[in-house]
């Protein structure tokens, strides 16, 4: 049965892959309604060779509508969840607003696809560093305890949005003619340079992506000791992220293993060329559903450790594909109707 859908912030990074992937998946749409703030309003988006007009959203945006797909920033979702939720819609939210509530499923369909039953009208979707580390450790988990996860991450632009993504576009091109990078989206100048994740720093010295990576994976993993620390770090790459990742396991777990079972696992893509010296890469991982993982090997500091490398497009799988997997299963499910009274956020 096609629903009706709403895209709320529909021209920003995220946004405009929803629409890519909504025609490409050929998701069941009775409705597709593209809502951004007042800036947009009135500008036009193509959606299967027709053009779509973008409306500023509001209390009446929801009426009739049967899923949101939010992706524009955790105020907005803050602001508008209630009314979604009231109007009898299910909202997918791309934000951290409501991850860690716990009447809020947290949900990597590859990883803890029935937490998306139990949802009272309001889905997260993870932070994307989150999503592609659990897609690539969550398989050798099941198998495995893992104990302790150390990871860094090298995180693109696109992470803040379409305009840090052209930021740095604007950067190469000044400093390539021997100018000074002007920084406005970002804290710092991107652009041949790199710098620690420009997130709010925490109490501990941790800044809130390297906390999200931490509580999120905990929730999603329901593994609430889990031992992860993490070093997020903002990179000059347009859209892939990447991370390196120590595992320790509970017991010693064969490389040879390891491969066998990532090269399996739903949502991976093994790729190692030992000779080549070649391994996943942003460019590679650009574009792709899957996440891209290699350099498996057994860590020369612990019995019971391993390292590996992944990439992954942080705009598909670490956000716009993860929430479109998630509004997939609620209809294949059969899981979108509300029995119960919506949660009030
Ligand atoms: P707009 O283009 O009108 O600013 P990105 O993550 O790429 O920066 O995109 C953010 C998205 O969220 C854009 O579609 C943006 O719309 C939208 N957005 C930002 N603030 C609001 C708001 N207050 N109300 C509705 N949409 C918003
Ligand atoms: C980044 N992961 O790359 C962030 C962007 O909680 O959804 C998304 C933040 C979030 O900067």
């Amino acid at each position: 049965q096609p629903i009706n859908v709403a895209i709320l912030g529909a021209t920003g990074a995220v946004g405009t892959e929803l629409l890519e992937l909504l025609d490409s998946r050929n998701f069941p749409l009775a409705g597709l309604k593209l809502l951004a703030s007042p800036r947009s309003a009135g500008s036009i988006l193509t959606f299967k060779g027709e053009k779509l007009k973008v409306e500023t959203v509001e209390a009446s945006s929801f009426k009739g509508v049967d899923l949101v797909l939010a992706s524009a920033g955790g105020s907005t979702s803050k602001a508008w969840a209630n009314t979604i939720t009231q109007a009898g819609a299910v909202m997918i939210d791309n934000s951290s607003a409501f991850r860690m509530n716990p009447d809020v499923p947290l949900v990597v369909p590859e990883i803890n696809p029935e937490a998306t039953a139990h949802h009272r009208g309001i889905i997260a979707n993870p932070n994307c560093t989150t999503i592609l580390m659990g897609l690539a450790i969550y398989p050798l988990h099941q198998v495995q305890s893992i104990k302790r996860v150390v990871v860094a991450t090298y995180q693109s632009a696109s992470g803040a949005g379409a305009r840090a993504m052209e930021e740095v576009k604007i950067q190469s091109q000044a400093i390539l003619k021997g100018e000074n990078p002007q920084a406005e989206v970002l804290p710092y100048p991107l652009a041949f340079n790199l710098f620690p994740h420009n997130s709010p720093l925490t109490d501990r010295g941790y800044c809130e992506e390297e906390m999200k990576m931490v509580n999120e994976t905990r929730k999603i993993f329901n593994a609430p000791t889990l031992g992860i620390t993490a070093t997020c770090v903002r990179v000059p790459v347009l859209r892939a992220h990447s991370e390196a990742v120590n595992l320790e396991f509970d017991a010693p777990f064969p490389v040879e293993k390891a491969r066998a079972i990532l090269a399996q696992a739903p949502g991976i893509k093994l790729v190692e060329d030992w000779q080549k010296n070649y391994f996943p890469m942003p460019i590679d991982a650009s574009g792709k559903d899957e996440v891209l993982v290699g350099r498996i090997r057994q860590d020369i500091s612990h019995h019971c450790g391993l390292e590996l490398w992944l990439c992954g497009d942080q705009i598909r799988k670490g956000a716009a594909l993860n929430a479109i997997q998630i509004a997939e299963l609620l209809m294949e499910k059969n899981w979108l109707k509300l029995t119960g009274s919506p949660l009030t956020v």
